[in-house]
């Protein structure tokens, strides 16, 4: 392991807060780029400004990392994609629209009206599961839950209704490439089938009715091949060497559920977020999109981050790939644990 990866797991394993103290005990801000093997995992200030590229005509799709309530940022977001396309865009958000931040409720709506006008494709992220079972009073509310808004909210039932609805996955096509958008990964042996099978199962389970879906949500992962799945596909961030997975980062790099993952040689690309503490992550097949809005200040600077690719293009997972476009968080939101 190089001494950037090696320091980069150290510092994945702590915690923002200390971490934070620690860098600026050392006068300095962390580097915004660390160098991987296979790409680039960027952090703090984000990457160079991109220039949208002359996009062929049709709708562009905007891929955008954990929003978390970060309403200002998505609706900054949205006004440059209106800047740059008109009407002529899709959001494709990869889950964690809600909590820890100031406006879930801000963003659920925006969101659903793009949805209802068939222009956002969302799936389910951890915190939609946590707020479906804090509303379904089959969790308790955590000092640092901030989704009170969407409990509150004259259209809570719809807004509820409406997450339980989300796919786990989407399986889809970019110019001719075959790839996935999930909230937090895959298995490392799945192919598109697999992952398929095992999200419409899920979804099915949660579709079904109320009763299904908390049933599903409270099922224990060890007996209930569907709520592994859903714990796997919304969690996950280590697959160890027995092939075992963890919602904690990895002790080692070559156990990051992505380098198992790209081990195996897939075809098809995986968009993903979930793991601010690993910041952007650009690697051949892989685009991690979660680069910590909401933990802005917190050991660096959040972004919301957005991937444009380019319809047509052949490759759109090659790297080095520039298309990004990053929002600067607006203030610090996340006071802690
Ligand atoms: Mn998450």
């Amino acid at each position: 392991m190089t001494g950037s990866l090696k320091a980069f797991s150290a510092f994945a394993m702590r915690i923002a807060r200390p971490n934070e103290r620690r860098w600026r005990r050392m006068g300095r801000r962390r580097p915004w780029l660390l160098p991987g093997r296979d790409g680039i995992r960027s952090r703090g200030r984000g990457v160079a400004a991109f220039a949208p590229p002359a996009f062929p005509p049709g709708v562009q799709r905007i891929f955008v990392g954990d929003v978390q309530g970060c309403a200002d940022e998505l609706e900054e977001l949205v006004a440059r994609a209106r800047g740059a396309f008109g009407d002529a865009f899709e959001l494709w958000l990869v889950g964690d629209l809600v909590n820890r931040g100031p406006a879930s409720l801000r963003v659920l709506r925006t969101v659903r009206a793009l949805a209802d006008a068939g222009r956002a494709r969302v799936v389910l992220g951890n915190h939609e599961v946590a707020l479906l079972r804090t509303a379904w009073g089959d969790r308790e509310l955590a000092a640092d839950d901030t989704f009170t808004d969407v409990l509150a909210a004259s259209d809570r039932a719809a807004l509820l209704d409406w997450i339980r609805r989300w796919p786990l996955a989407v399986v889809e096509q970019i110019g001719g490439q075959d790839f996935a958008m999930v909230h937090a990964a895959v298995a490392p042996e799945w192919d598109l089938p697999a992952l398929a099978r095992g999200a419409r199962a899920v979804e099915a389970r949660l579709a079904d009715s109320t009763q299904a879906a908390r049933r599903l949500l409270a099922a224990d992962a060890q007996r209930d091949e569907d709520a592994d799945v859903l714990a796997r596909v919304t969690r996950c961030r280590s697959v160890d060497a027995r092939g075992r997975w963890s919602a904690r980062p990895p002790d080692h790099d070559g156990d990051a559920w992505h380098r198992r993952w790209a081990a195996r040689g897939h075809a098809y690309g995986v968009v993903y977020g979930h793991w601010s503490q690993q910041g952007l992550h650009v690697a051949p097949g892989l685009r991690g999109l979660d680069s910590g809005c909401v933990y802005n200040g917190w050991g660096h600077d959040g972004f919301l981050t957005a991937w444009l690719p380019a319809r047509s293009d052949p490759a759109p997972f090659r790297t080095p790939d520039h298309a990004f476009w990053q929002i600067p968080a607006r203030a610090r939101y996340w006071k802690g644990p």
